[in-house]
């Protein structure tokens, strides 16, 4: 496999931008061209962002999982596609080859099929990192069947709420998941989904951990005993759908400023271009290089720089299932000298949770195979940085910072590996074909280097998202509302004298635990599920593992209030019900009233100045209905 828009050098780098923003039609269809298209499209781009409507490569014809699988057979069929790391470090690894990969995918597209499922048709995935949720993922793909991947770390209601959204009538899942210590029993938690989603049909069930399940009759079956059948029916191949370049090929849910979650819609065309290249670009792979992802394909980044960013370009993808610090903190580092990770892919979390634990367990790790690193999900401070650079990169490596969303498909802006200069904690450039921003309050475009604004994007790039799920009026008013023409990420942002832009963090009411995504009035719609809870308020504050910690003002008038620590965690156990255990509260400060505006707005500005300690910046408070609230909570600050 080779590149032929794999940018090498700095002054490349320079004249791809150029020309992908003097001619953006010309700069794309170049690189599409070296996809595998059944029918070339008739019209690079179309868009609109007042509608909005974006079409990209329209009237292009292919399916993706030809690009990702088949097209590499001839080449690379005995090449790793897939490897895999199980949780527990004793049990064997397994290696998928782009032939066997193939088999499996194809195997699994027939039982799909066998099973009722069609083009177009919503398939939620709710499994473990194991190989065969990539192999779910790309059977759906190549029979054209929409995937929902949802994390195995949210609650039944959460899946009940997406299920109803997406209106799946199919779900494939596990009995279990193994992650660390812990047996997450799946099946057991989409049984509780499904109480409320009488409209799925089928689920199939594979077997990981043995948990014992309920399978009831005429809805559930067994992963393994459908391919047997399959094997029985004598047809391995299963011939890839035909698909639009506008087709939708996934729906992923991500939490906004308001209570309800996003489905961000992508299509096939433009994804997979865009998640081709951007990989291709930022981290430098070159072939036989072996990637290591440790993000969880339950969200963007596994879906775009696991799956599909890698294997379309014919990489080596390494899976993990555990978790970094188990059975130790240095469970990452065993598995890059193990497989001799070329090119680690992690999030600023992880490097502050391991860093926490020092250098033992660096000790007998060589790490000499390592070429390329990168960050994603949050910013990353400078200790971080400098910490992922001399004792995991050993000063060699070059770090991408790689500032992207769910809504941008892949990587929008980044530093190239070695090809364009790392500056600790910004994210630097942007990649050809993104033309980002900075706006003022009001919507005005803010020149020049040394300034800071909100970053929004001016012209569209072939990963963006197309729509939300069932609600293209919410996608306006989100994304393309806020400021005219523009595509707003909801980001702060700062470029600096040289033109490299830091991405600061949310200016809206989305938070980043862990970096993860999660809204404060998702949050605060769960507390209040709570019988007790007659309001509640909820801010983020600076946490040195996560990022940011969650830390809500509660107004309490329940049982068990003798008993502050368990009416805590009776709320915090609502919270795990109604989100999942992601979305806990760090923090729950129980008070008397919330500090509120005349016209009755909770004052969040306060309250995340108490939350982050800083009492002396309250402000002013006499414009409030009752500023001896303020007071009150201050000194009860936790
Ligand atoms: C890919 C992903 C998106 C939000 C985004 C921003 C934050 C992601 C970042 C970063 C600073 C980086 N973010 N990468 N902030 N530097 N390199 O994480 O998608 O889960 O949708 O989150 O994450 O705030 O708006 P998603």
């Amino acid at each position: 496999m080779s590149y032929p828009y794999q940018i090498r050098t700095a002054d490349q780098y320079k004249t791809a931008y150029e020309k992908s923003v003097n001619d953006p039609e010309g700069f794309w269809s170049e690189i599409a061209s070296s996809f595998l298209w059944r029918k070339k499209w008739d019209k690079v781009l179309e868009w609109d962002f007042k509608k909005p409507t974006i079409k990209w490569f329209a009237g292009g014809k292919l399916n993706i999982t030809e690009n990702c699988i088949d097209r590499h057979l001839d080449t690379l069929g005995n090449k790793p596609a897939i490897i895999w790391e199980p949780n527990d470090p004793e049990e064997h690894h397994r290696v998928l080859t782009y032939r066997e990969l193939y088999t499996k995918v194809c195997q699994f597209a027939n039982v799909l099929k066998n099973n009722g499922v069609k083009k177009g048709d919503r398939v939620c995935i709710y499994m473990g990192m194991v190989p065969e949720l990539a192999i779910a993922v790309l059977a759906c793909a190549r029979i054209g069947a929409i995937h929902s991947v949802v994390f195995g770390g949210f609650s039944a209601q959460s899946i009940a709420d997406r299920l109803q959204d997406a209106k799946a009538e199919f779900v494939i899942t596990c009995d279990g998941a193994f992650r660390g210590n812990k047996e997450i029993p799946l099946k057991s938690v989409i049984d509780d989904a499904l109480v409320q989603c009488s409209f799925v049909k089928r689920v199939i069930v594979l077997t990981r951990t043995r948990t014992p399940v309920s399978m009831i009759k005429g809805r559930d079956v067994w992963w393994e005993d459908e391919i047997k059948r399959v094997e029985t029916q004598g047809n391995p191949e299963c011939v890839a759908e035909e698909m639009d370049a506008e087709d939708m090929l996934f729906i992923l849910y991500t939490s906004g400023s308001t209570g309800k979650p996003k489905g961000v819609v992508h299509t096939v065309g433009g994804y997979m271009v865009y998640t081709n290249y951007s990989f291709v670009n930022v981290f430098q792979y070159q072939p036989g290089d072996v990637y290591f992802c440790t993000a969880d394909i339950g969200w963007i980044t596994g879906h775009s720089y696991i799956v599909y960013g890698p294997l379309s370009a014919g990489g080596t993808s390494l899976m993990f299932e555990g978790i970094p610090t188990w059975p130790d903190a240095g469970r990452f580092w065993q598995i890059v000298d193990k497989y001799k990770v070329n090119i680690l892919y992690t999030a600023p979390t992880a490097i502050r949770s391991l860093m926490g634990f020092g250098l033992d367990p660096l000790k007998d790790r060589s790490l000499d195979s390592l070429k390329v690193l990168g960050t994603v999900g949050e910013p990353i401070n400078e200790e971080a940085w400098h910490w992922y650079d001399e004792h995991i990169g050993k000063k060699k490596c070059p770090i991408v910072d790689t500032w992207w969303q769910t809504e941008t498909g892949g990587i929008l802006i980044s530093n190239l590996a070695g090809v364009t200069p790392a500056k600790p904690a910004h994210a630097t450039l942007p990649l050809p074909g993104v033309q980002p921003v900075l706006v003022d309050e009001n919507g005005k475009e803010i020149t020049g280097n040394s300034v800071s604004g909100n970053l929004c994007i001016k012209f569209p790039w072939p990963g963006m998202l197309r729509t939300t799920y069932g609600d293209h009026e919410r996608c306006r008013q989100n994304y393309f509302a806020t400021y005219e023409n523009l595509y707003f990420t909801g980001d702060g942002c700062l470029r600096d004298e040289a033109g490299n832009y830091r991405i600061t963090g949310r200016v809206d009411d989305v938070l980043n635990v862990s970096g993860h995504r999660i809204g404060t009035a998702e949050v605060e719609n769960a507390i209040n599920m709570h019988a007790g809870v007659v309001e509640s308020a909820v801010v983020g504050y600076p946490h040195d593992i996560k990022g940011q910690g969650i830390y809500a003002f509660v107004i309490y008038q329940g049982a068990h209030g003798d008993d502050a620590s368990l009416a805590r965690k009776d709320i915090t156990q609502t919270v795990s019900r109604i989100i999942g255990a992601i979305a806990k509260p760090d923090k729950i400060q129980f008070v008397s009233g919330l500090p509120k505006t005349r016209s009755g707005k909770i004052m969040r500005r306060i309250l995340r100045k108490i939350a982050e300690g800083e009492l002396d910046k309250l402000g002013d408070t006499s414009t409030l209905l009752d500023p001896a609230v303020v007071e009150e909570i201050a000194k009860g600050k936790l």
